[in-house]
């Protein structure tokens, strides 16, 4: 079956929490990361669009909650595909950096439907205390997809073991939230089939949920426990 990303497209651009589309009138998932670090580039490839989520050289291009929506056009969207704001780059002055917390922060700690997370990382460069900061504004109940991105940059023995340095590193946070990770990458095409899965499940447990709010058992399909 043609993954459900495949018919994403725009739909709208929120720069400030009040104007949200209605709280878990279909389910979402946010990518999330430092600027730079792929987010848009990731939407791009596993959608196979060009330019639906912009992707830029210029660090800090993304500066308010992109939605795209998923499933037939002639439809109300089924799903949301949600680029956040990169953060973390040199240059943002002190408010852009703060409405940055104000908007994406909240988004992550109280919006009920997001079904899951992808948080975008450069495999050079692995997590930091920035997506540390992040990670702790999760609900304990979100999935979390980490794609290592930008794996064509690495041959095999350094991408292995900056898999296992990031792994380490995630398992010692002693998140309670299901958790997986993938070498990805958006040039030469790795990870993409294998992320899609872990998004169509996480769809597939949103959608099977009679509840329309969070009834824990959005993990129980058995995504991203590995
Ligand atoms: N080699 C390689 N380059 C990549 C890959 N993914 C993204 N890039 C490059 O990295 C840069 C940043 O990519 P974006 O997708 O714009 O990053 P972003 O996380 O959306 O950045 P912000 O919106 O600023 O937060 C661009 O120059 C991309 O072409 C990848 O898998 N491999
Ligand atoms: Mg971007």
């Amino acid at each position: 079956m043609a993954s459900v990303l495949l018919t994403a497209r725009f739909a709208t651009t929120v720069a400030k929490l009040a104007q949200l589309p209605e709280d878990g009138a279909a389910p979402e998932i946010a990518f999330v990361g430092r600027s730079n670090a792929g987010k848009s580039s990731a939407i791009n490839a596993l959608c196979q669009q060009r330019r639906l989520a912009f992707a830029s050289k210029t660090p800090g291009r993304t500066q308010a909650l992109n939605y795209f929506a998923l499933g037939p056009g002639q439809l109300p969207p089924r799903a949301f595909i949600v680029d956040t704001p990169g953060y973390g780059f040199a240059t943002a002055p002190i408010e852009v950096k703060r409405a940055w917390d104000q908007l994406a922060g909240r988004y992550l700690s109280q919006r009920r439907a997001l079904a899951g997370v992808v948080l975008v990382l450069d495999i050079r460069r692995g997590l930091t205390d920035l997506d540390r900061t992040l990670l702790a504004w999760m609900q304990p109940d979100v999935p979390l997809l980490v794609l290592l991105t930008k794996s064509d940059k690495l041959g095999q023995a350094q991408r292995a073991a900056a898999m296992r340095e990031a792994e380490a590193d995630l398992r010692a946070l002693q998140m309670p939230n299901p958790l997986a990770l993938l070498s990805f990458s958006a040039t030469r095409q790795i990870g993409l089939e294998e992320a899609r899965e872990f998004i169509g499940e996480w769809l597939a447990g949103r959608v099977a949920d009679a509840d329309p709010g969070r009834a824990g058992d959005a993990s129980g399909t058995g995504a991203g426990t590995e």
